[in-house]
This record gives C-alpha cells, structure tokens and sequence, in this order.
C-alpha cells in the first residue's frame, strides 16, 4: 500500500478532508516540543485551521527523546490525518507541520527558535518533561537540568532549550517569543516561566530579568480526549484512506483551548478559530484538571482493579460510575472557586456524558501512567483544600488508596509501571505492610502538610486496607 504525502494527497477518497492550503507554501512561525497525539490532535488541529486564511502558522515540530513521531512525520511530508470520533465520525489530513526535528537535528531547532519569524513555541512534554520537584519549582538536581547548567549550548531539557533559545535572541536584539505550556498542570505557564527564570539566572542574571521583563508564558487550558493511536487504529485509518499514515490520530469532537489575556502584537490570532482569551484561566484549568482528569484518574485505577479496560467500559459498572460522579459533585466541585461563564453542574455532566462516547475506546492504562506526576494536580490539591475548610475527604481518599494499591500489584506481579518514579515506588510498593506509609513520604508527590495530616493518613489507610481485603464494594458505596 502506497503512503500518505503530498504525492499522495490528491488520490485520497473523496469523503476525507485535505488542507485548505498548500502545506509546502506555508511559512514556519511555531516551534513545537513534543509531537505526540495530543499535539497533533489538538493545537496542531487549531493552527491547521489558521492557516486556511494566514499561512505564516506552520509548525517546526521538535521531538527531544523519541524519534518516532519525526520520522513518520519525515516519511510523509509532514501530512498526518486526524479522525474525529463521534456521532458523526471524519477524517481529515493535517498538513501544519513543516519541519521535523529529532533528537539530532539540535542546529537546525536553535535555528528556529532563533528565527525572526518564530513568534510562539508550544510544549506538550508531559508534566515530567518539566524537570520541576514536588512544590512546582525546577529541579536543581535533575539530572537533565544539571546537564544543562553545564552544557547551556548543548541543552536535554526543555527549559533547557527555552533558556538558551532566548539568550540568542536577546543577543541578536529579537523579540522573545510567546510560550505556551499545553501540559496538565495547574498554573502550566506561571511555573514553567518560574523554571526558565531559574535556570537563566544561574546563567547570567540579566537574561533572567530580560525573559522576565519580556517574554509571556500565559496559562492555559488543554482540553480534548485522545486515544493513543494503537496498532488496530492504523489499520482502520489505512483502510478507510487507502494509503498507509503512520502518523494518524483520533481525538473525540469536543476541544478546549483556553489561553490567559489577549494576544500581543505578532501573534495570530487564534480566537478566529475558536480559542478562548480569558483572564480566568486559573478557573478553567483548575475546573479540568479536578473534574475531568481527577474523574479519570479514579476511573483508571479503581477500574483496573475491577477488571476493566477502557474509560467507556468502566462508565458502565454502575457502582464505579456513581461513585465517581458523587465524589466530583459533592467533594470536588465545593472547593472550585467561581468561574464566570463556567456552570460546574452542567461542566460535569458534559464530562461524564464524554466519558460515556462509544465511539472512543480511552484505555484506562494509558491514563494510570505517570501517576507520581497527575496526582497532585488532579486530586491532591482538593483533598489539601478540604483538609484545611473542614470538607470530607473520605472519598477522595478512595482513588489515592487505588493508585496505592495498583502500584503494590505492580511490584507483586513484575509488570512494569510508567512513571518517572517508577523505582521508588516499586521499591516502596512490594509489601502491604507499611506501604501506604512508605508512599506517603515520598516528598515529590505528598506534600508535608498533608502527608503529615493523621486523618488523611488514617483515612489513606483504610481505604487501602479494605482494598487489599477485596472490599471495594464498601468504599463505593461511599
Ligand atoms: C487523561 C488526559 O491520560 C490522561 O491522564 O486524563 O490525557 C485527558 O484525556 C485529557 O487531559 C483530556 O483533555
């Protein structure tokens, strides 16, 4: 079977959607870190649509580990295709992607992101991809970020990138361009400038107030549910396109990008295709993360120890799905300031209705990795919040036992857990005995405060001793 590429294009069925520009006319004005699914699902549908109408936002995708995603991307002239699963299922080919950068095309991204034209660099690197230590700031002694205060022309991290980025641009008398951290974490821009301020600082001091002075890291909000494209799903896309995309992604309809303030001067303007400028990102970010993905996470790790596999398939064990709606609505959704224009109640119905989309099949494995990382900002903050209003926790304790729990299988059985800790907490999971107290001392992920609270670590306790003894059923009934 032939393969997607701009030789390709124009023999692709006519039921699928192709760019509204010619993708080799378009100019690069984006440096993106971390192409994977959610990047090409979603910013990368956003800018696709821009540049309809501005062909200065196409994307320099750069990839500092994997070389995967850049070679498909390399083998197809960049073109990838996106599935919309819903009710009314599309495809459509994505053609933003001008340039492809893997782990040692490192010239070619300074270049880049050294260019005139380059206004906004995006990251989707994941929360660890931050190098940023359990109170949300960098990690001094992050193997990578010690690489880079060593070797600042040659960096591995991402703030590694973004510092030296900017001290050539600052040299060469450029504008800094605008970073938007697309990750889930709560006030994403704030501490990504925070370790870019840092980590410039131990450079040279006045570039550090140069970046803070000038450059912009708004918040922002990510929001749209993306499979990862497995092995069954590029059989289907091959099929349904006639040529082969090893590249392609799924994402269900809705989308969300809400980004803090308006843009300043040289930046598209992604408004026209439906991003929200707010000043109440906190609200919006905060909303997601504990409703959306706090729901996700306890629906992945008290679904698997029911035996489930899928986000849609564990909405439909009735005890698991109530549960899990009951503690957002009544533990959850208390401790959310107001948003203006945010209902909470409809908010969540819509999400619990997209969590029931038979049209996509959200593996419950792929949303319990990196747990050590998503805990604290899905459900961790609320349950601190509780604590100190006097709110129960006694819920929201249920999913932390989970994640306790399924770590303790994952020592016991030798399968391996993803997660940037995962030694720690295979070292610390192997017996029952003591281990929520193990758990709980690791510092990058419970904070003192709570993880020194004798009703969070009596109520942690229990709930992992009734797990342990196969009663579930009780805490579900919660
Ligand atoms: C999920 C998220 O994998 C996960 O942990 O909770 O990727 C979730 O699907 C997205 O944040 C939805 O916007």
């Amino acid at each position: 079977m032939k393969r997607l590429s701009l030789a390709t294009l124009a023999q692709l069925p006519a039921a699928i959607g192709r760019p509204a520009y010619h993708p080799a006319s378009i100019a690069t004005g984006i440096v993106h870190f971390g192409p994977g699914a959610f990047h090409r699902a979603h910013q990368a549908d956003y800018f696709d649509r821009l540049l309809a109408s501005d062909p200065r936002w196409g994307i320099a995708a750069a990839s500092l580990r994997t070389p995967d995603t850049i070679e498909a991307l390399a083998r197809q002239d960049g073109l990838y295709s996106l599935s919309i699963l819903d009710e009314a299922p599309s495809t459509r080919v994505i053609g933003a992607h001008r340039a492809w950068l893997g782990p040692r095309d490192s010239e070619r991204l300074a270049a880049l992101l050294a260019a005139p034209d380059t206004h906004i660099v995006t990251t989707t690197v994941t929360e660890k991809g931050y190098c940023l230590d359990g109170t949300g700031e960098l990690d001094l002694g992050h193997g990578d970020i010690l690489h880079d205060i060593a070797n600042p022309a040659t960096p591995h991290s991402v703030i590694g990138w973004l510092v030296n980025a900017l001290a050539a641009r600052r040299s060469a008398q450029l504008r800094p361009f605008t970073v938007l951290c697309c990750d889930n974490m709560t006030g994403n821009g704030a501490k990504l400038r925070a370790a870019v301020l840092a980590l410039a600082a131990l450079r040279d001091a006045d570039l550090s107030r140069w970046i803070a002075d000038r450059a912009h890291f708004p918040d922002t909000m990510v929001d749209s549910i993306t499979p990862a494209s497995d092995a069954a799903f590029l059989d289907q896309t091959a099929a349904r396109l006639g040529v082969v995309d090893d590249a392609a992604v799924q994402r269900e309809g809705f989308a969300q990008w809400v980004i803090e303030g308006g843009p300043i001067s040289g930046e598209p303007d992604l408004e026209s295709v439906g991003v929200i400028r707010s000043s109440s990102v906190a609200g919006y970010e905060r909303a997601k993360l504990r409703i959306l993905n706090g729901a996700h996470s306890t629906l992945a790790y008290l679904g698997l120890a029911l035996g489930h596999e899928s986000v849609r398939e564990a909405m439909t064990d009735a005890a698991l799905a109530a549960f899990t709606e009951r503690m957002v609505r009544q533990d959850v959704v208390p401790g959310l300031q107001r948003v203006e224009g945010l209902d909470p109640g409809a908010y969540t119905s819509a999400i619990f209705a997209r969590f029931r989309n038979p049209a996509i099949c959200h593996l419950l494995s792929q949303i319990a990795w990196d747990g050590s990382q998503k805990l604290p900002y899905r459900l961790l903050d609320t349950i601190g919040e509780a604590r100190q209003a006097g709110r129960p926790i006694e819920r929201l304790v249920v999913p932390i036992a989970a994640w306790m729990a399924f770590v303790h299988d994952r020592a016991r059985s030798g399968v391996p857990i993803v997660d940037p800790l995962a030694d720690d907490l295979l070292a610390a999971g192997g017996s029952a005995e003591g281990l929520v107290e193990r758990l709980l001392a690791i510092r990058a992920i419970f904070p003192p405060a709570l993880a020194t609270d004798p009703e969070f670590r009596a109520a942690v306790s229990d709930a992992f001793d009734a797990l342990a003894k196969g009663r579930i059923a009780e805490l579900l009934a919660r």
